[in-house]
């Protein structure tokens, strides 16, 4: 895919799930690298700088896109050739690509420790951490059953009722509004996360505040599924997780809005769950309580948190002078 293809992909969500677009956008960078033509390092840099911006703006919200590409641009501004500039963005993005894909293994494998036999779960949106918490279990013999959600607007539990049916497991589908009405039934809600905050608040798919909620209600366990490169590290200095509000037409299409002059149809999504309704967040480095996110940032991010606390995130080095 071209760097273009991948931005209309990544923003017309036709790839989704942080974990996913995170992918493709440091696959995009790699090969937006190799087709350059240029020797010259200051005009290499600067059109890999805009390319990681232009694939950062696609998605504000999921953490994993910005941090997968910091990790390879930080590689490419070591390099002082063009060629060697090539080669580590290579390395780096093939490196972020394995780690990644054997992090959801790992979170699977872990996550599935603390799903019991006979236990039923509720999962919302679609979430591969999760599922991969979720079929694990299911693989390793324990008899569960799974509340899906819709996932109004953009319907994703569909794609998940297709993963667990594909397994065999038992899996309900259900309206979003029908969650409290079956809560009682839940033991475990497993859900994945888009980014997690330094305070271990969890960013993830709309209506997972309320589903927390609702299970801190019932007194069932809320277990989220995030590899650490969905840890914000500047939630450090005080930035804000930006949530992205999706077109209304998501949400009422066509003729029927536009009869309605006086309504605005508004759609976040995601929402912000606190710390205190999360009992537990699955990373690749183990299970976590939410307040210890601040160590999973500093230590296994591997980013310099001093030079985090500069104004502009991601910086454009390379492109001085030129018109962006
Ligand atoms: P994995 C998704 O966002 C959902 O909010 C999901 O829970 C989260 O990303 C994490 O997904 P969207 O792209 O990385 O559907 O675990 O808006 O697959």
């Amino acid at each position: 895919m071209t760097l273009e293809e991948t931005v209309v992909a990544i923003r017309g969500m036709e790839v989704r799930g942080a974990g996913r677009i995170a992918r493709l956008a440091v696959e995009a960078l790699c090969s937006h690298a190799a087709a350059q033509e240029t020797y010259d390092l200051a005009s290499f840099r600067c059109a890999m700088e805009q390319a990681a911006r232009t694939l950062i703006a696609t998605r504000p919200t999921a953490v994993s896109l910005p941090n997968a590409v910091h990790v390879v641009m930080a590689a490419m501004r070591r390099a002082t050739t063009v060629p060697e500039a090539k080669t580590r963005i290579h390395d780096e993005g093939s490196a972020f690509l394995s780690a990644s894909r054997e992090a959801v293994k790992k979170i699977g494998e872990i996550g599935a420790r603390h799903i019991r036999d006979g236990d039923v779960l509720l999962t919302h949106c679609n979430s591969e951490a999760a599922l991969a918490c979720i079929i694990a279990a299911h693989r390793e013999g324990k008899r569960i059953e799974v509340y899906a959600t819709e996932v109004r607007p953009r319907g994703q539990g569909l794609l998940t009722i297709t993963a667990l049916n594909a397994e065999g497991i038992r899996t309900n589908y259900i309206v979003d509004s029908a969650v409290r009405f079956f809560m009682q039934k839940v033991d475990l809600v497993v859900v994945g996360a888009d980014a997690v905050a330094v305070n271990g608040a969890v960013v993830n798919k709309i209506g997972t505040s309320q589903i927390a909620l609702t299970a801190h209600e019932t007194r069932t366990s809320v277990m989220v599924a995030a590899e650490t490169y969905k840890f914000a590290p500047r939630t450090i200095f005080g930035e804000q997780i930006a949530i992205e509000e999706r077109d209304g037409e998501e949400v009422l299409a066509g003729e029927i809005s536009r009869t309605l002059p006086h309504v605005t149809v508004r759609n976040p999504s995601f929402d912000v769950t606190p710390a205190e309704y999360i009992d537990l967040i699955v990373t690749e480095v183990g299970a976590i309580p939410p307040q210890m996110a601040y160590l999973v940032i500093r230590d296994h991010l591997g980013w310099e948190i001093g030079a985090l606390s500069g104004k502009t995130w991601p910086p454009l080095v390379g492109c001085e002078g030129r018109s962006e």
